[in-house]
């Protein structure tokens, strides 16, 4: 990595998945018995916010069942050793990258221990569990939702992101299926860039064929073997 100053790296569920946190898609997905467009949307939460609460806190209490993994952590030492830019952008709404040390770290769709005001946009550490008709710090509604980044609407520090993606010398993609934008489009940005690029998965992404080099095979295994 001789000539590589500034790095990005994505990640997706896949990372997360030998810590025990289901993927969205597939056979096994979180999906199963919740059909997207029921849980996964602004108007899904106007419509059953009951349903829509109760999947994420679902997966918020999971959360308190598992711990980071080797990729986690060797993406937190390659961060705390790395002399140039780097950023690791989730779109994991877990919290295992910052419990590793990851500390250049954006989450761009939201996290599941923070609450996010509907009303005006202020978002507070979540309170497990929220009382009933809790009121927003700043403004006095009693909008709190869970601050996750829903279908149609922005991805958080797009800008920040754009910017760093411009930069990098080389773009790495882990665990991440590839599916939904714009997190996916990255490696088109980086590479017309000038950045170098590698996928690393279970299996080739939908976005495999944009990538000069893909790694198959285990994050846990994958991403030490790449910091090493
Ligand atoms: C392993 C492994 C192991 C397993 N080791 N690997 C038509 C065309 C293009 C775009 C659109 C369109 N119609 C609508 C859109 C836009 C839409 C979109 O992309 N839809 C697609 C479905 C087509 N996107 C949006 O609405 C986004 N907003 C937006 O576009 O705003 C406008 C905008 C305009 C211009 C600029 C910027 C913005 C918002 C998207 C929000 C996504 N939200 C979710 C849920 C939130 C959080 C949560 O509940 O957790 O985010 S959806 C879900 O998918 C979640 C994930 O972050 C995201 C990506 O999933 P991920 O991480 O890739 O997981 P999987 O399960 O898909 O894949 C796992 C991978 O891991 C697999 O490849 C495995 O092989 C691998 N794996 N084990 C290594 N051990």
């Amino acid at each position: 990595m001789d000539e590589i100053e500034n790095i990005v790296i994505l990640t997706g569920a896949g990372i997360s998945a030998e810590s025990g946190l289901a993927t969205f898609r597939g056979p096994d997905g979180l999906w199963e018995g919740h059909h997207v467009e029921d849980v996964c949307t602004p108007e899904a939460l106007a419509r059953n916010a009951d349903l829509v609460h109760r999947f994420y806190d679902e997966r918020r209490a999971k959360l308190r069942d598992v711990a980071p993994n080797p990729a986690h952590q060797a993406l937190a030492a390659l961060d705390a050793q790395w002399p140039g830019e780097l950023l690791v952008v989730t779109q994991n709404v877990d919290d295992l990258h910052e419990r590793a040390g990851t500390k250049r770290l954006i989450h761009m769709h939201g996290e599941l221990r923070s609450a996010l005001c509907a009303a005006c946009g202020m978002a507070a550490p979540w309170i497990d569990p929220l009382p009933p008709g809790v009121r927003c710090r700043r403004c006095g509604q009693s909008s709190l939702r869970p601050d996750i980044v829903f279908f149609g609407e922005m991805p958080y520090h797009m800008e920040a992101i754009d910017e760093a993606l411009r930069r990098a010398d080389l773009f790495v993609s882990i665990g991440t299926s590839g599916a939904v934008y714009p997190a996916a489009g990255f490696v088109q940005t980086a590479r017309h860039a000038g950045a170098r690029t590698l996928e690393l998965n279970l299996e080739p992404s939908a976005g495999s064929l944009y990538f000069e080099q893909s790694r198959i095979g285990p994050a846990s295994r994958l991403v030490p073997e790449l910091v090493r």
